[in-house]
């Protein structure tokens, strides 16, 4: 097998942001874009000589052909094996279980998240470790330090492999292996949960709809709920995964996932909805007529894990992202176990998941997980929450409001705004973080500043520091407003406002939370300026 070297020029802007390098699909397909960046990927790694990757993508637009490049660039580059769903799809939980389980020295997912798929909207990549999880701040710093100064790429003059078949084939001395994507993940699964018991739930009548967006969980849904668990068919919706994700937007929230929501607030509602994301890391959960927060949902399966087989023996700890609702800290406090918060983004929880601090981890931005793998896990939250169901027999309503009545409520969301100019973003940032010294003590629209910080964080096992993680400001009575730059937009800046209010275990739980958030909202926007400054009379999208 021949392999050729290309000379190539660094190329400009090939920085990971808060999860891998996401650009737009036609970026990623220009001459030698892709390339460039898998190199860069395996010199930081020290080469891919002599290792073994998994190799999968979500399945949106230019999914298999960035596979095939990949698997000549991982051959020319001397790699020894490389494991690749069939189709080249993987979600990115089952991604980051096949390296575990295989002991590979990493792998790479092909993804844009919940970001809309096809020619003219987003690609991506992601770099995980030999963990199973992102790689961290160091790697991808290493990464892009690579990019910067990239002048050549290796690649095998190589057929195209067959992926749509299971088995094994050889590419020069390295071996391909096709595998089932979703075999060895349903198998952890069952581990995980009463498989009998969310079996025995829906032979009695128990009504469920999943929406897998059009997306990569669909196949995964398919045979863990109407396949293992016997829901009924039907159950699964939208769940071929289509490149451009039936022209949606993948991103499980009630503005997108808006149809399943419509039917949970109906008369029609079934027992329970649920929705994963494009790569299917993130999850949605509604009862019939109650949506169900993120931050809630952490909580709550953290206070409820204990009625499923893998915690039963209790939760050595639990983490949230900085902008996550305190909700999970009250549970923590409950269980007497400690709540740690790190900045945005699953590979900060890496580290506390491999030293054994916590079992449960999750964020405001719809993501859940366990020690089970090191990616947050939609359908892994979904199934926690079905064996909950089948062991409390309550519905979803009643599950939370209990949940509120003991440990109280707090009330949540978060505002974006999308694709604002970058330097009105920055300058807006910029201004208030110069302004956080002198907060504390100010009233705006009648709410008085306690306390103003930009969020720093010291992990606690390898002692690294990331800084600049988001600017905070707290409230007396209990309000707090975090505001971030998101890491993952591929169009101008997003600026996401995320609002909480907490109300203790006697106030009133039943509020719509735009309502109980209006005092904090009007705080924040008078404190800001922010929509005279960024020329947005409202947020693109609340959640
Ligand atoms: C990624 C990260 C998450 C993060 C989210 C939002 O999710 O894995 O940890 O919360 O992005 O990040 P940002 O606010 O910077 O846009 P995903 O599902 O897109 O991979």
């Amino acid at each position: 097998m021949n392999i050729e070297t290309i000379s190539c020029e660094p190329i400009a802007g090939q920085k990971p942001g808060t999860s891998g390098l996401r650009k737009k699909t036609r970026v990623f397909m220009e001459t030698g874009y892709l390339e460039q960046f898998i190199q860069s990927v395996f010199n930081a790694i020290g080469g891919a000589e002599g290792k073994s990757f998994v190799v999968g993508g979500d399945g949106r637009f230019f999914n298999r052909k960035a596979i095939q490049i990949i698997l000549k660039m991982a051959a020319g580059n001397g790699a020894s094996k490389v494991i690749v769903g069939q189709n080249g799809l993987l979600s990115t939980p089952a991604a980051s279980h096949l390296i575990r389980l295989n002991k590979t020295d990493g792998g790479l997912i092909l993804s844009a998240s919940h970001n809309p798929g096809g020619i003219d909207e987003d690609f991506g990549v992601k770099y995980n470790v030999a963990n199973g999880g992102p790689a961290p701040e160091g790697v991808t710093e290493s990464m892009y330090e690579q990019t910067c100064s990239l002048r050549s790429y290796k690649i095998a003059d190589a057929d195209v492999v067959d992926l749509a078949s299971i088995g094994e084939s050889k590419m020069g001395d390295m071996v391909i292996q096709v595998v089932d994507p979703v075999a060895d993940y349903k198998e952890l699964m069952a581990s995980l949960f009463d498989f009998v018991a969310i079996r025995n739930l829906f032979a009695g009548g128990f009504s469920m709809v999943f929406d897998a967006m059009h997306a990569v969980t669909g196949p995964y849904a398919k045979a863990i709920l109407e396949g293992a668990l016997g829901a009924p068919a039907g159950t699964v919706i939208h769940a071929i995964p289509s490149e451009d994700f039936g022209g949606g937007h993948p991103d499980p929230n009630p503005v997108w996932a808006k149809s399943l929501m419509d039917l949970m607030m109906s008369e029609k509602a079934p027992c329970l909805g649920a929705a994963s994301d494009g790569d299917g890391d993130r999850n949605m959960i509604v009862g019939r007529g109650a949506y169900v927060t993120p931050s809630d949902s952490l909580a709550l399966l953290a206070a409820n894990a204990h009625l499923a087989p893998a915690y039963r023996e209790g939760l050595a700890g639990i983490a949230r992202s900085m902008p996550t609702s305190a909700a999970c800290d009250r549970v923590a406090a409950g269980l007497g176990i400690e709540c740690y918060e790190t900045p945005t983004g699953w590979k900060f929880f890496g580290n506390l998941l491999d030293a054994g601090k916590v079992t449960i981890c999750g964020e405001e931005s719809a993501g859940t997980g366990s020690d089970h793998v090191r990616e947050k896990d939609g359908l892994w939250a979904v199934l926690l929450w079905l064996n909950i169901l089948a062991e409390r027999n309550q519905p979803v309503k009643t599950i939370l409001a209990e949940h509120w009545a003991h440990y109280g409520r707090d009330y949540y969301s978060r505002f974006d705004y999308e694709a604002v100019p970058s330097d009105a973003a920055n300058a807006l940032f910029e201004t208030l973080q110069g302004q956080l010294a002198t907060l504390p003590g100010q009233v705006f629209a009648g709410l008085t500043v306690n306390k103003a910080d930009e969020f720093s964080y010291h992990d606690p096992i390898d002692g690294s520091v990331s800084t600049g993680q988001g600017l905070r400001v707290w409230f007396d009575g209990g309000a707090r407003v975090v505001f971030r730059l998101s890491g993952t937009g591929t169009e101008g800046a997003t600026l996401r406002v995320y609002l909480e209010q907490y109300v203790d275990s006697h106030g009133d739980h039943a509020l719509d939370p735009q309502v109980a958030l209006k005092p904090v909202v009007s705080a924040m926007l008078t404190m800001t300026q922010l929509e005279e400054r960024l020329g947005r009379t409202a947020p693109n999208v609340i959640t």
